[in-house]
């Protein structure tokens, strides 16, 4: 049976990129799925059996590297984090939000931070990023208006598959319009009026660029509630605290108000950023509340 990617999914369609081919299938998924609860996603590996109208049925699906649920995708080897530096300005709790997210779907983060011709000076960056190459964190800092950075994220996303993420406005599409100029991505003009972008992306599609790679133009990331992380693992998806975890007092130590904190201390000795920290307290303080929610 022919196999293949799914590429796009809508309306109840998805579109199968054959597999050594350049074809396109456009095909259902076979009933069982619905009943097993599974629902095929852009990024899967499938096999396919073609139908006489020259359409298919997805037959099977192939076990999954990693999925996302919002956006729904699965099959990702990094993630692009875009902010731009203003219009909107940048958010460095969304940014440690978004981490989370992807480390716990054990998807690597990339940060990119667009609009650098917005900022006034060079000094217009803000001086967080050093906080996250210090963690290892990839960073790129572009332009779309005057093309500086950009051949150096192409380069980046070569021979991976990469979904685009960040709020609505950021530049997302107009750098992916950037990297391949006949995608002729719909982008939106920031409404004055409201302050952010219109929401122009509408379904999950993965393209390939000219360079090489896949990329996911996305319809933004719209859950990004804590309900599917346990306090205990939280601070495994704040990489930098994960070594001083280790010598903490107690097992199991949330940080927070336990004594002889091993993380605690290296916040005070400016070996973890505070507002890293603060942020890691805030998200926690979310998730205990949302349990307490939960449990009533
Ligand atoms: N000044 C400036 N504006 C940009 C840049 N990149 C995108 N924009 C503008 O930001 C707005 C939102 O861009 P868009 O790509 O639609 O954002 P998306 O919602 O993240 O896809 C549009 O008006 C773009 O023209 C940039 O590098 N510099
Ligand atoms: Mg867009
Ligand atoms: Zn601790």
């Amino acid at each position: 049976m022919p196999e293949g990617q799914i590429i796009k999914a809508l309306s109840g369609y998805y579109y199968v990129h054959e597999e050594g081919s350049n074809q396109i299938w456009q095909c259902r998924a076979r009933g069982v799925f619905k009943k097993r609860g599974i629902s095929p996603l852009v990024g899967d590996y499938v096999s396919f059996e073609p139908s006489s109208n020259g359409e298919g049925t997805v037959t099977e699906i192939a076990k999954r590297r990693n999925e996302l649920i919002r956006p729904p995708i699965a099959n990702v080897d990094q993630a692009l984090l875009v902010f731009s530096i203003e219009e909107p300005e940048f958010n460095q709790i969304l940014l440690d939000k978004f981490i989370v997210h992807i480390e716990k779907a054990d998807i690597t983060p990339i940060i990119c931070l667009t609009k650098l011709d917005l900022a006034a000076t060079l000094d217009g960056i803000p001086e967080e990023m050093e906080i996250y190459q210090k963690i290892g964190y990839e960073v790129f800092i572009t332009s779309s208006k005057t093309k500086i950075g950009l051949s150096d994220v192409e380069e980046y996303l070569k021979g991976k598959t990469t979904v685009f993420a960040g709020q609505s406005g950021v530049g997302k599409s107009t750098l992916l319009n950037e990297l391949d100029p006949s995608l002729q991505i719909e982008t939106g003009e920031i409404s004055l009026k409201l302050g952010r972008g219109r929401h122009t992306t509408r379904h999950v599609e993965l393209i390939r660029l000219p360079s090489g790679g896949m990329v996911a133009d996305t319809p933004g990331f719209s859950q990004l509630d804590f309900s599917s992380i346990e306090a205990e693992e939280l601070s495994g998806l704040f990489l930098e605290f994960r070594d001083y975890s280790e010598q903490c007092k107690f097992r199991g130590c949330l940080h927070q108000n336990e004594p002889s904190c091993a993380v605690k201390s290296a916040v005070e000795k400016e070996e973890i950023s505070s507002q890293r920290y603060q942020n890691y307290l805030q998200f926690l303080v979310d998730i205990q509340s949302e349990k307490q929610k939960r449990r009533y």
